[in-house]
């Protein structure tokens, strides 16, 4: 007998009538951001074919070279939002204030928070990257979007999710712990999302793997110093059997521990006294899914849901993972401050 094939558009509309009174709208947002994802993993995957790659010599807000398939997956994303009336703002990595919603459009009750293409690094090198995207319920009166909509803690999320561009792209979705975290793979074949993993847990006991970028070692508080030593097997009889992995890209680092478990981390360093990733879409999406599945996310000190951003591109040191892994990377934390 062959399995139940679900597409991702049946999974969302089964969710929906989990929820009786539900608009419709809020299906019809996770459908449009299904297809800008298709649109742009076309693009991903025939970037070494035409002339998609390199930089168009501009610098985001971030102050970091613009490349083009950063610029096209933000117009996709943009173009495939603005119009269906479910959205009264968007907020992206690539645009330094709010992107409101064009007059001629209706407004809606939803904010969308992404970064169109993160790991832009990895681009040239095939290397997987990712689309992540955080969306919020409108808490402002009015019909336009403001900061206070944006602003808002990771907790008060309706739903946040991932598309990965790799072996074969996925995109991962979440409403908050009770919604579960389910997984789609994109069949080329017949362009659609098909449900490959549904109800993803982390696994326990999970893989023993850290994954941190290890060069900035030397910049890291003795208490991050000391975490790694103990994955590393260099405290004594505690800690090693360790591996280490680390991509550099985010999303791909965060899908395989979801997959498989472990521990990724972004800390603080002296370069990135703040921490790098930005908490309102890089952080707290992904922190959504990890909890969603039974993992934990963490800035060292305190769960990244609960964090309030007072800019739209705040940033965050980040413990994605088993929860046992973040609890014991908050622990040497603490005691690498109190030492
Ligand atoms: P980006 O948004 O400019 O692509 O930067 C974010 C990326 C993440 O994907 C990744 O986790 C991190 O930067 C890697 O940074 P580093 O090169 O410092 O290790
Ligand atoms: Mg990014």
């Amino acid at each position: 007998m062959r399995a139940k094939v679900v597409t991702i558009d049946r999974h969302i509309i089964d969710q929906e009538r989990k929820h009786p009174g539900a608009s419709g709208r809020f299906s019809a947002l996770l459908y449009d951001i299904a297809l800008a994802a298709k649109l742009i993993s076309r693009e991903v995957n025939k970037a070494g074919l035409v002339d998609v790659l390199g930089k168009t010599g501009a610098t985001n807000v971030q102050g970091e070279e613009v490349q083009k398939l950063d610029d096209f997956a933000q117009e996709v994303i943009v173009k495939a939002m603005d119009h269906a009336g479910h959205l009264c703002c968007m907020v992206s990595e690539e645009c330094d204030d709010i992107i409101p919603i064009p007059g001629k459009f209706e407004t809606g009750n939803y904010v969308l928070l992404f970064d169109p293409l993160d790991g832009s690094s990895n681009i040239g090198v095939n290397v997987s990257i990712g689309t992540i995207f955080s969306i919020h319920h409108k808490v402002s009166p009015g019909r336009h979007g403001t900061l206070e909509d944006c602003l808002q803690p990771g907790s008060r999320q309706v739903a946040a999710g991932y598309i990965v561009y790799g072996s074969s792209t996925m995109l991962v979705y979440t409403t908050g712990k009770d919604g579960g975290a389910h997984g789609f793979t994109l069949d080329p074949s017949i362009g659609e999302f098909l449900l490959s993993h549904p109800n993803i847990r982390l696994p326990e006991p999970p893989a023993r793997i850290y994954s941190v970028n290890e060069a900035y070692y030397p910049r890291w508080s003795p208490g991050q110093q000391r975490l790694v030593d103990h994955f590393r097997g260099m405290n004594g009889e505690s800690g090693g059997g360790y591996k280490s992995r680390y991509i550099g890209s985010l999303v791909s680092d965060f899908h395989r521990t979801l997959l498989v478990g472990g521990l990724f981390m972004y800390p603080l360093e002296k370069r990135a006294p703040a921490g790098k990733l930005r908490i309102l879409y890089e952080a707290a999406p992904l922190a959504l899914v990890c909890e969603a599945a039974g993992g934990r996310a963490s800035d060292g000190a305190r769960d990244v849901l609960d964090i309030v951003p007072k800019g739209l591109h705040d940033r965050t040191p980040l413990f994605l993972g088993s929860r046992h892994l973040v609890d014991l990377a908050e622990q040497y934390l603490r005691e690498g401050s109190e030492s």
